[in-house]
């Protein structure tokens, strides 16, 4: 199954550079499996289709060294380097490297020395001691990791909206191939875009439900939970449950309806089907026992008086009573987007050079694209010094030129707000660029006070047009530092300074309650992808879904705007 090898290759590369980082191995050899990792995670087809080719053409990040992998494990399934790597390391830690404050070479000391293996383990020593000398470990690293314990414990029965929809893409496509399937459709959370998923819920159309069933149970699966004709569970090989529900056509509508949820807004729905005498479950939509027929669930939505409420909205904040008021508003779409303003080039850590850059913006349709490095202090993302980017915005002068016509392109940069609030590059050299990103990436531990000063500070540089990741979270690894968003909003609004949706679908930042009271004080948001390699720039659908989620209307949005009006608001005044 085509898709779940993709993930199965990049967990298997994840693993060997988690082991690698454990036994302190060189960088750019766990950065090479790493930016496999990603290229792997973000392509559209089959890894295995790709590389089963006599002559394969070349994917993003993969180099020969990993290509050989990538053939061993298609004929063998495994890779057999992994293995090597397991005797030394226990595979148990590896599901502990993403609490944060430990890291893999804290968490190898611990091995090494307390013979630390499990979670449990870890919680022990850490609640049992406030120090631990042996180690190097004072009072405030340890305080930091129980923080970081408990954010763990939190965010570890939970998958990304990024990975819960690959899967789901994958499945679907096999499902389809079963006989008498007539359709497949994603439902629940992942369907609402919520940024992390519990469970995937997949509705299957068919008459054969027997037939069907059995078919299900064949996926590729660690165990079966439920086996029915209507149900089947299973428990995929990185312990995500699929829940699958099978009906008939008459029923599709409703269970789709049904299944798609929010809990809170289905019963929202219901109390309304009541109160006009109907009744609504996965079933059907009865008015007096009699079966109506619903094709749809604008069908559904219709025959209540209600208007068709988007998934991404269902979560009953607000959205039936905006409808009943004739507010509900008009989401962006992926379609609205006009350009990527947030990209990374081999100039810093990205993969692409500027043509593959601008080429791969052409092909996906954009108006434009903006080139956005990171700027000097950011060291180990081989951020440019002032020389490189002037080198950089040299070559970049020449592209506009060759291109021109058939995209614009920006010149930026995605600036480091350094601690003291002031701006990686002074305003003389800001100001020869298209368009300027200012973002946190260093000094995250400081009082929500400061770090609001630092962001308000960079809203307020005449030069700065965006402010990225605002919040700085990793879901599930990295709360967000502290903000008084509020006044960040305004300011924002006040000095239009746009704010990112980052798109990256750990990031998803600003998420999308934060979109929201952004849109409510007036200030822009931008949709980015912040792309290191050509396939990452499919992650803008996960900031769309936020955006949606947030009740952004294409107009709320900077990057729905064509070539001439953008440059207009990057004038700023
Ligand atoms: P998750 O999996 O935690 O990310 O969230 P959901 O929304 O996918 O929840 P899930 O998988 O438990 O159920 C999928 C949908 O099915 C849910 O959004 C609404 C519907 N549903 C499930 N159980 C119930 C229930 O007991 N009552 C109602 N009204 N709806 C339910
Ligand atoms: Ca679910
Ligand atoms: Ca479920
Ligand atoms: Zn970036």
């Amino acid at each position: 199954m085509s898709f779940e090898d993709n993930e199965k290759l990049a967990s298997i590369f994840e693993t060997i550079a988690d082991a690698l980082e454990f036994l302190n191995d060189n960088p750019f050899k766990i950065r090479a499996y790493r930016n496999a990792v990603d290229s792997i995670r973000s392509l559209n087809e089959s890894i295995v289709d790709i590389y089963s080719k006599s002559n394969p053409k070349k994917v993003e990040g993969i180099g020969k060294d990993l290509e050989q992998k990538i053939k061993e494990y298609i004929d063998t399934k495994k890779v057999a380097y992994l293995d090597e790597l397991l005797e030394k390391v226990p595979y148990t830690l590896f599901q502990l490297k993403d609490i944060r404050g430990l890291g893999p070479k804290t968490l190898y000391k611990m091995f090494e020395r307390y013979r630390v293996r499990t979670l449990e383990d870890v919680k022990k020593l850490v609640f049992e001691n406030d120090e631990l000398k042996d180690i190097s470990l004072l009072e405030k690293s340890i305080k930091k990791i129980r923080e970081g314990i408990e954010l763990f414990e939190e965010g570890q029965s939970r998958f990304s909206l990024g990975a819960s929809l690959l899967i789901a893409k994958g499945l679907i496509e096999q499902i389809l191939k079963i006989d008498y399937v007539v359709k497949a459709e994603i439902a629940g959370s992942t369907r609402r875009g919520k940024e992390t998923v519990g469970d995937l819920d997949i509705l299957i159309c068919t008459k054969d439900f027997k037939n069907v069933s059995k078919a299900l149970a064949n996926l590729p699966h660690k165990q079966i939970i439920a086996l029915g004709d209507t149900k089947v569970s299973l428990l995929l090989s990185n312990n995500m449950q699929v829940d699958f529900r099978i009906v008939d056509d008459e029923s599709f509508a409703c269970a789709l309806q049904y299944f798609t949820g929010s809990k809170e807004h289905n019963v929202r729905v219901r109390e309304i089907a009541i109160k006009k005498g109907f009744k609504l479950n996965e079933y059907g939509l009865f008015f007096k026992d009699k079966k109506i027929e619903t094709k749809s669930e604008e069908d559904i939505y219709k025959a209540l008086g209600l208007c068709y409420i988007k998934p991404t909205l269902r979560e009953n904040k607000g959205e039936i009573e905006a409808c009943l008021s004739n507010n509900l508003p008009d989401v962006v779409e992926l379609e609205d987007i006009k350009g990527d303003l947030h990209v990374h080039s081999n100039y810093s850590d990205g993969l692409m050079n500027l043509e593959e850059i601008i080429q791969e913006a052409i092909n996906r349709g954009y108006e434009y694209i903006a080139i956005t490095d990171h700027s000097v202090s950011s060291y180990v993302a081989n951020g440019l010094s002032v020389e490189r980017l002037y080198e950089q915005l040299n070559e970049i002068d020449k592209l506009k030129s060759k291109y021109k016509g058939k995209i614009n392109i920006l010149a930026g940069s995605e600036v480091d707000i350094k601690k003291d609030g002031s701006l990686d590059f002074d305003d003389s050299v800001l100001k020869d660029l298209d368009i300027v990103i200012a973002s946190i990436h260093q000094g995250f531990g400081n009082s929500k006070d400061i770090n609001t000063k630092r962001i308000i500070a960079a809203i307020e540089n005449p030069y700065v047009n965006i402010i990225g990741h605002p919040t700085g979270r990793l879901i599930s690894q990295r709360p967000p530092y502290e903000l008084d968003m509020q006044s960040i909003v305004e300011k924002a609004a006040k000095h239009k300074t746009a704010l990112e949706i980052n798109s990256f679908y750990l990031r998803l930042d600003l998420n999308d309650e934060h979109a929201r009271l952004a849109k409510a004080f007036g200030a822009k948001l931008c949709i980015n992808t912040d792309t290191h390699t050509k396939d990452n720039f499919n992650y803008m659908l996960f900031g769309v879904l936020t955006a949606q989620r947030g009740w952004l209307e294409k107009s709320d949005c900077l990057n729905t705007l064509n070539y001439s009006k953008l440059k207009q608001f990057l004038k700023k005044r």
